[in-house]
């Protein structure tokens, strides 16, 4: 029996699934995921595992245009250069509203510029001012930097070039490397308890059923994406900010062995360029281009949008506006109806323009000046959010004629962009890092031997892809020694890889017993299609949870509504149908988007106001409270873990620890 990728009539036949083959193999550790954090896992893994050992990593694509970089990047946005890490823990602080973990987010800050460097000495193009071409960044080469954070790059090809290093360091280690294989989950050690003893997926090429043991997991399978009903309809539908082949996998997978989550009420809603999510950072910062309303106001600056700001004091009035905030503003226009929102891109580029000309700069330098704005113009979509390009080409848009509409987006799960959901891991093992911030191994989760890094670390965001590169180098050398101290565990697995293999085809048998039973396959009594259980997922959290459509409001009895359907699709999940690997793929994504969304929905429903303005609002609660959990606000952490044993929940504050000073 070979399942068709898609589903192809003539090959549709009972399945045998004894005749799909399951390979068990045994590692010391293993690394889930293939994005930044997984390759800065597989480059610095080999320099702190014993000698001969065995290591693994799965990619559920292909390495070389993996993860939310596939496209390539026009910048990195988290370079420290002249700044300090301590600086960058206050921007980190103030963008996500005061509640981060600042031991993690320093740890990250004195290590990401190495990782900047090794993409520059991989062949990574990053711009240099004027008088310091050719000169790289760690000979004094000086970046052009967009903001106090953010260099700019030539970085179409970023993922090639650092999988390329990933897969050289691996090569060099002897070590296994596995493609387009998605994990499903994850599995706990048979005898020790809260132990991370494996790992089992499925190829989504092949009838292929592959066990994995190991003695330490890494978990760098990116954010969730499709979690909420998208901004697109039909033809464009698929069309995403952040990539739609990461699933909520690192969320579902680690909470389902009960590790505790941190944060997960945040989300990030970007401001996109419309229809074609184009990032805006650039036109920002790198363009200094300005926002209006639908009237040409420029709306930041006046007096309403003063006093909305003076409601979030300290975070409203900081010198840069938190990311939630400045989507507040635009939303705050939007209902008062002086909407659409443009990015004003024609006033930009003329006033570069001016600023030479007054300089004295002739027609002919002029000339070939503009040339070079417009392409850099072009480029930063080009090197990144390719459809943005082509929907500017169709559309006749040009740009230094014409301003864009920009627009808050769906909502995204995430921990490494502008967003800080995620897990709670170990800080780094030193005596300035607070005790309950620390278990032992960086970045390792609650459960033994479980690690993670990149969007799966909660409460530190703005790592951005350089940082979840460093952070997967951080949490692969503990992920190390951890190995080291435990080299005579032996994972045990309590379920047969029979059993495993059954659970994972279940969606194939399903589909093969009923799809006959109707005249269309989409539509039967006894099994629902992925596409319509995202589509029914989708339409849940839109409409309970704070989607796009009730401009980003949820309250406690539309959370209270969302959840019981949540609970209903997890049941109707039992019943998905995969005519194809390709829709097993797609069933399997499913089971982790509800998972994570729930998890979401439920830290929304206990912390008790709303803490981002403009990624969502809680109605019977739309303030920020942010007095200490001692005095019964909410300037804390909220946790959650499932418990694998009993399968119930448990949701708690966490005590915040102020580690930088103002
Ligand atoms: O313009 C499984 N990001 C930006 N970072 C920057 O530094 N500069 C920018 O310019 C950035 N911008 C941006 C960014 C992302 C996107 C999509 C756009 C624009 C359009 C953010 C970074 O890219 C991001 O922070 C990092 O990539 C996060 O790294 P990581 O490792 O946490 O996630 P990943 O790279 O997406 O990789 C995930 C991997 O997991 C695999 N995977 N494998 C096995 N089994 C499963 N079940 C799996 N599920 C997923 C994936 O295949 C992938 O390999 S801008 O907006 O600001
Ligand atoms: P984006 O393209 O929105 O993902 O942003 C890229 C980078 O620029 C991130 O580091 C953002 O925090 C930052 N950024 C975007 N817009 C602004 C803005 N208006 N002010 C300050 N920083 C911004």
């Amino acid at each position: 029996m070979a399942l068709p990728n898609k589903p192809n009539w003539e090959l549709l036949a009972e399945p045998d699934l004894s005749k799909v083959p399951v390979v068990e193999h045994e590692y010391d550790a293993l690394i889930v995921g293939g994005g930044m954090a997984a390759c800065g896992a597989a480059y610095e893994i080999g320099k702190w595992m014993p000698k001969g050992s065995k290591v693994a990593l799965v990619d559920k694509a292909a390495l070389e245009r993996s993860g939310a970089v596939a496209q390539g990047l026009s910048a990195i946005n988290t370079y420290i250069g002249d700044n300090t890490p301590s600086d960058y823990v206050r921007m980190v602080r103030n963008d996500l509203m005061g509640v981060v973990r600042e031991d993690l987010i320093f740890d990250l800050g004195r290590h990401v510029d190495d990782s900047v460097h090794l993409f520059e000495e991989w062949g990574l193009p990053v711009w240099k001012k004027k008088g310091s071409e050719g000169k790289k960044l760690v000979e004094g080469g000086e970046p052009v930097r967009t903001g106090k954070w953010q260099i700019m790059i030539n970085g179409e090809s970023y993922k090639c070039i650092v999988a390329e290093a990933a897969k050289a360091a691996f090569a060099e280690m002897g070590y296994d490397l596995f493609e387009r294989i998605f994990i499903v989950k994850l599995l706990l050690d048979a005898n020790k308890p809260n132990t991370i003893a494996g790992a089992v997926g499925f190829s989504v090429r092949e009838n292929k059923v592959h066990v994995f043991k190991a003695k330490a997991i890494l978990v760098a399978s990116g954010g969730a994406v499709n979690i909420f009903r998208p901004r697109t309809t039909d033809e464009g539908k698929g069309r995403a900010w952040y990539p739609v082949w990461n699933a909520g996998s690192t969320y579902t997978m680690c909470m389902q062995v009960g590790a505790e989550m941190t944060m997960m009420e945040n989300r990030f809603t970007p401001s996109r360029f419309k229809d074609g999510y184009g990032p805006v950072g650039a036109w920002f910062l790198l363009f200094k281009a300005t926002a209006t309303n639908g009237k040409g106001e420029h709306y930041i600056k006046s007096d309403a949008a003063k006093a909305e700001l003076a409601k979030y004091s300290p975070y409203g009035q900081a010198a840069v506006t938190p990311t939630c905030l400045r989507n507040h503003l635009m939303l705050f226009e939007m209902k008062e109806g002086r909407g659409p929102i443009f990015m004003d891109t024609a006033a930009a580029l003329k006033a570069f323009l001016d600023e030479k000309k007054a300089a004295g700069m002739d027609e002919k330098e002029i000339k070939k000046y503009w040339k070079e704005l417009e392409s850099e113009a072009w480029e930063d979509f080009l090197d990144m959010s390719v459809g943005q390009a082509g929907l500017w080409a169709a559309m006749n848009i040009e740009p230094e004629k014409v301003g864009s509409e920009i627009m808050p987006t769906e909502p995204y799960m995430l921990g490494s962009h502008s967003g800080c959901c995620g897990i709670w891991v170990s800080g780094p093992d030193e005596d300035w890092v607070p005790a309950d911030y620390k278990w032992g191994y960086n970045r390792m989760t609650t459960v033994n031997g479980l690690f993670t890094a990149g969007d799966g670390v909660g409460a530190s965001g703005h790592k951005f892809s350089s940082g979840s590169h460093a952070e997967g180098r951080i949490a692969a050398k503990a992920m190390a020694k951890y190995i080291r101290d435990n080299a005579g565990f032996k994972p045990t697995l309590k379920q047969t890889a029979e059993e495993l293999k059954a659970e994972i085809y279940k969606p194939v048998k399903v589909y093969y017993e009923n799809y006959q039973k109707t005249t269309h396959e989409m539509v039967n009594p006894n099994y629902i299609k992925p596409r319509h259980m995202m589509e029914r997922l989708m339409k849940y959290t839109d409409e309970y949870g704070g989607g796009w459509s009730p401009y980003y409001m949820t309250n406690g009895k539309l959370l209270e509504i969302a959840m019981h359907h949540l609970q209903m699709l997890r049941e109707d999940s039992d019943k998905m149908a995969a005519g194809g690997l390709h829709e097993l793929l797609r069933a399997w994504e499913n089971l982790h988007r509800i998972w994570c969304v729930e998890d979401h929905l439920r830290h929304i429903q206990f912390r008790e106001e709303s803490r981002y303005p403009g990624f969502y609002y809680r109605g019977d609660y739309n303030n920020v409270s942010d007095t200490d959990m001692d005095q019964g606000g909410w300037k804390c952490f909220v946790n959650s873990q499932y418990n694998p044993e009993t399968g119930e929940w448990k949701i708690f504050k966490k005590k915040l620890h102020k580690i930088i000073a103002d």
